[in-house]
């Protein structure tokens, strides 16, 4: 069986990769595998920069294939914002709900044909001898206030397009059917399906 390394320590980013994968035969380890592992980077300047940074830095502690995740809500009347600072929008170490509060507050008062949003994920697989990327889109737009309880992050104020619940109120399976995630880790499934064996 192969060995893949998740470059990330969030727990639901954890669980919905590993539902997504798991039909391929992959044994799939994180970081909690790897306590040592140093703090990854994400100063990047864009999504594709922090995937590839963190893919490779676990790459190279680990000596094991790593796919790394970096995603982001982006706003189109906020001109692409919070994007590769969702993590962090309220503050350094912003709570969600702080990075919901924020985002609804500087939405407020905006119609909702003019609150077309995109969740967009940026998956790196980096292993010896082989790099891949590949890019995952969600449309949709924000709601007016949170709904629902499931997920994590923005999921309680995006609607995605063609639902009238938002992420936090689908279930996991339907999320994981239509997400940004899930389109990238789709377009990454061909080269995952060859990693080679470990030893
Ligand atoms: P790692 O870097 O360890 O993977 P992180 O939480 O720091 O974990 P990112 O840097 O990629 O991840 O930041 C992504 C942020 O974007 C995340 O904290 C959420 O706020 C938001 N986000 C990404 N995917 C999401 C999803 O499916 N649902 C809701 N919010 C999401």
């Amino acid at each position: 069986m192969s060995k893949l390394v998740l470059a990330t320590r969030n727990k639901h980013k954890i669980e919905e990769i590993k539902t997504i994968l798991g039909d391929l035969r992959l044994e799939i380890l994180t970081l909690n595998d790897f306590p040592y592992c140093p703090e990854l980077p994400e100063d990047g300047q864009t999504l594709e920069e922090n995937s590839l940074m963190k893919a490779v830095t676990v790459h190279r502690f680990t000596a094991l294939p790593s796919l790394a995740d970096d995603s982001g809500l982006e706003v189109f009347y906020l001109r692409g914002r919070p994007g590769v600072r969702s993590a962090r929008y309220a503050g350094e170490n912003a709570t969600d709900e702080e990075n919901n509060e924020k985002l609804l507050k500087g939405m407020r008062g905006v119609a909702p044909r003019r609150r077309s949003a995109q969740f967009r994920a940026v998956m790196t697989l980096v292993g010896e001898g082989f790099q891949e990327t590949t890019e995952g889109v969600c449309r949709g737009r924000l709601a007016e206030s949170p709904r629902g309880s499931n997920g994590f992050g923005y999921d309680p104020i995006f609607l995605p397009e063609g639902f009238v619940r938002t992420y936090a109120e689908l279930s996991s399976e339907e999320k994981n059917k239509i997400s940004h995630r899930a389109k990238a880790l789709e377009k990454m499934r061909e080269v995952l399906s060859k990693v080679p064996r470990t030893r």
